[in-house]
């Protein structure tokens, strides 16, 4: 039961032994591969006497100490071997099965081709080793597989020696010349197509480029290999960092946990993140993979280079590297567009994790297993809390803390306080008060109430935190950025107010009259706002705020306050109304000729249920569902004339944007008259492009037009042997509005094209039905969570890290009703009591019990 209890940050200690050269040898081979692992040890402390590693899964052959066989023993997950000595060579030779490796973590195949992801701690599960992020080792791999079967045989750094060896088999022996963790290694051997570029640095060097996908796929591979090339190029401009090796590569596998990993110049990659072209991907997955190459990209130097000094230090490169993500996205598409889908990430899923039995500040203090700690917390408001010093500190001093940081830290492993420190130092701004960012969990909440009197308007904020175990309640620093607007829509200031005490009023003097406000501009700080909006201040700040992020804030505070006004009336026993001020407000945008499409689009895709549950703090469900249909079929009854209209005037430009708005008016147009079917096949049948496709289909599919068997059906027999886009179709399916879901569902897992083994198909079929379908996923009999609760039995055996992930609709559950809270709990008790359950179930388990 040992591997059950949580590990905290306060008690990190120095590593007794460090390890500064690796050699590794594989012999790939199924059902047994054998590796060989030849560490060079160094003791760091005199009083040390037994050098203790990690590992799991493992049949251990040998092991030696000077070429001498030594004394050892092995005891839950570790191997204790005897060493008084200074410096020795530790040799082990472990066996290993990669075709039964179903969780995917270690050594595993994907499709025939082995592949490693060892982040967090899979390397354990290659051999036993120092598994932890502090110990930084060269490393030189050999690799050895049968020839036709592999003829690709990748690790990190560069290629030293190639050739043949006995039986039909060859060899690769690659070199990596910077210091690494172990959870950056990477091993992959498999047959692919090759695609290959080069970038020359800004210094003069010049880099090769490859990217490896499978057979068949090569013309999918140029916008990855174009996205690469955008990212190296803009490091260089925006943070003058440069690449370090003369290869860069990428390899995209169908099996994978995640999105990708940045192995020291070998990422490997979901293929997800890799694969489009035209007509198989669409404008969002062409987006998702430029801004995940970049990111991949981006942790070499901040990740990579730099890394954590233990695993609670997460944040230090992956908040960084999301920060950094979002601002190449920023820099070269849609600033707004980018910002806005950030936010609602935030919104939607990061204010679900702060409230539920996961809560954990970005910078965690206790945990149970690693992997469940690769949170929205962790990546986007750890990105937010570097955001926020960006606006703290400006561009400038921003980079200058940058350059200090890589100047102080390069080749290390550090913590998160390392950072601030740097950025502290190197802009002399105070970020003391600033660093509860990093120890304080829970959102917290700015309650807003002003005064207008003699030309002086006074705005006074008050910030309070929900009580999360283990918080101080201390105020923290938040930057505020307001905008004041007047009657007629002109800018009057604008502003980020430094707001650090627990109450504070600001003033602001010489108006001739009250002004409406824009609050929390851009999302300035992760936190809720609480303060009580007319309908004709938001509709105001929806047509002349200067920010087009604001704007769309205000479309979506509009849109919610109408549906949770209905939900009053509804439980008032009274009719539901919607008012022409909000219609008007909606109509405007619509029309609005000089608004980007893209962000009309944002704006007319308006908060979904979920969204909706984020906003409150216990939701009568069916009320709010009942209510927000109400607002949205009256919003598009009354701009019907405006979207048809808008749908012919975008939809023969061949951009991203005017295909966002078209696909938006389609779906208004629908759910304002069902006469419109008539485009949605006429869509379908024309499209050249996914996106278009892929928009109809969605559109009969959500609204159930008389035309979606139809559609679903052609769509199947036309990709059916085309995985990803196999999982738009499996999400279609999912999120049906249908009493019969669950049992379709159950069909769907037997079909040709689904695998409970495949994560991306595990989660395009049940993970948007638990995370997606609200309404029958939280249907009152419990039928949801009763099948959620039989896959996640399954998949506890097959692969524990989706099975942790796809439960998070399941222990996010304290905004519901009592009686829908007690059939939850009953299926997480079913679940704590498996005898096998895995550490990743048990800790989200016990903690949504407790
Ligand atoms: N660092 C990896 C994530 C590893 C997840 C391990 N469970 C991808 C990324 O954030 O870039
Ligand atoms: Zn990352």
């Amino acid at each position: 039961m040992s591997e059950l209890q949580a590990k905290y940050l306060k008690d990190y200690q120095q590593s007794d032994f460090t390890i500064n050269h690796l050699s590794l040898d594989f012999q790939l081979n199924i059902p047994t591969t054998k590796v060989v692992a030849i560490s060079q040890v160094e003791r760091q402390s005199k009083q040390a006497t037994e050098l203790v590693l990690d590992g799991e899964d493992l049949d251990l052959v040998s092991v030696k100490v000077n070429s001498q066989p030594a004394s050892h023993q092995v005891k839950d997950k570790q191997l204790y071997i005897q060493a008084d000595l200074d410096n020795f060579e530790l040799e082990i030779i472990t066996h290993i099965k990669p075709a039964e490796n179903t969780a995917l973590e270690g050594l595993y195949m994907s499709d025939g081709a082995y592949c490693t992801q060892c982040e967090a701690e899979g390397f354990r599960r290659i051999t036993y080793y120092l598994d932890r992020p502090d110990v930084l080792a060269k490393f030189d791999v050999r690799v050895e597989a049968d020839k036709t079967e592999f003829p690709f045989l990748l690790s990190n750094g560069n290629l030293i020696s190639s050739g043949d060896a006995v039986n039909g088999r060859h060899f690769a022996t690659w070199q990596d010349p910077f210091p690494k963790p172990s959870y950056l290694f990477a091993l992959v051997a498999g047959d692919f197509d090759l695609l290959e570029d080069q970038f020359t640095t800004r210094s003069g060097r010049d880099v090769k480029l490859q990217v490896f996908v499978d057979k068949g796929n090569l013309h999918k591979a140029h916008h990855a290999m174009a996205s690469l090339k955008k990212s190296m190029k803009w490091d260089e401009d925006r943070f003058d960092l440069e690449y370090d090796l003369d290869i860069y590569m990428i390899v995209a596998v169908d099996f994978f946990n995640m999105g990708a990993m940045e192995n020291k110049g070998l990422n490997v990659f979901n293929t997800k993140y890799v694969l489009a072209d035209k007509e198989s991907a669409t404008d969002d997955d062409y987006h998702g993979i430029e801004s995940v190459i970049g990111h991949e990209y981006f942790h070499n130097w901040t990740g990579n280079r730099v890394t954590c000094r233990d695993w609670f230090q997460l944040s230090l490169k992956e908040g960084l590297t999301v920060f950094r993500d979002q601002e190449f996205s920023s820099d070269v598409g849609s600033r707004p567009v980018n910002r806005i889908q950030a936010i609602q990430v935030i919104r939607n899923h990061q204010f679900a994790e702060d409230a539920g039995p996961m809560a954990h500040p970005i910078r965690p203090e206790s945990v149970i297993e690693m992997n469940n700690f690769y949170t929205v917390t962790v990546y986007n408001k750890g990105a937010e809390v570097i955001r926020m010093m960006h606006t703290l500190l400006g561009e400038k001093n921003f980079q200058a803390g940058m350059k200090l940081y890589f100047e102080r830290h390069d080749g290390q492993a550090v913590t998160c306080d390392d950072f601030v420190s740097a950025m502290e130092d190197a802009s002399g701004v105070d970020l003391q008060q600033f660093r509860l960012w990093y120890s304080q969990a829970g959102t917290p909440s700015v309650a807003v109430s002003e005064n207008f009197e003699d030309g002086q308007y006074q705005l006074t904020l008050t910030q309070s935190r929900p009580t999360v175990a283990g918080n101080n309640d201390l105020p923290m620093h938040i930057p505020f950025d307001v905008e004041l607007i007047d009657l007629d829509g002109k800018s009057i200031t604008s502003k980020v107010l430094n707001f650090t005490e627990r109450q504070q009023t600001f003033t602001f003097d010489g108006l001739t009259q009250k002004p409406v406000v824009s609050l929390l501009q851009d999302f300035s700080a992760p936190v809720k706002l609480e303060y009580q909006y007319e309908d004709e201040h938001l509709a105001h700040l929806m047509r002349y705020a200067s920010s087009e992020v604001a704007r769309w804030e205000a479309s979506v505070s509009l849109f919610s306050k109408s549906v949770w006004d209905n939900v009053k009336a509804l439980v008032a026993g009274k009719s539901m109304q919607l008012s022409d001020i909000v219609k008007d407000a909606f109509k405007g945008v619509i029309l609005d000729e000089k608004l980007d499409e893209e962000l009309i689009a944002e704006i007319m895709s308006v908060p979904s249920i979920s969204a909706l549950v984020e906003q409150t703090e216990s939701v009568d469900l069916d009320s709010l569902i009942t209510a927000r249909s109400f607002v949205k079929d009256e919003l598009a009854l009354a701009c019907e004339d405006e979207v048809v209209a808008r749908y012919h005037t975008s939809k023969d430009k061949d951009i991203a944007s005017a295909r966002a708005l078209k696909n938006e008016c389609l779906s208004w147009a629908c759910v304002a008259n069902e006469e419109h079917e008539a485009l949605v096949n006429a869509q379908y049948e024309s499209a050249t492009n996914m996106t278009d496709s892929l928009g109809a289909l969605k559109v009969a599919s959500d609204l159930n037009l008389s035309n979606r068997e139809s559609l679903m059906t052609h769509f199947e027999n036309r990709w059916v042997d085309t995985p990803l886009v196999m999982d738009k179709w499996f999400t279609l399916q999912a999120i049906q509005d249908s009493e019969q879901v669950i049992d379709k569902i159950k069909a769907l897992t037997s079909h040709k094209a689904f695998s409970f083994n495949n994560p991306n198909r595990v989660r395009s079929l049940i993970g948007s039905f638990a995370a997606g379908n609200i309404k029958h996923f939280h249907k009152s009999d419990g039928s949801g969570y009763q099948y959620l609760t039989d896959i996640l039995k399954k998949m506890n055996i097959i692969n524990p890290q989706v099975a942790a992930r796809i439960i998070t609709p399941l222990i996010q559950f304290s905004k519901f009703d009592l009686a829908r809270q007690q059939k939850i709990k009953e299926s997480l008790q079913e679940l704590i009591e498996l005898p096998d359950l895995s550490k990743d179930l048990y800790e989200k388990v016990s903690r949504a019990l407790s």
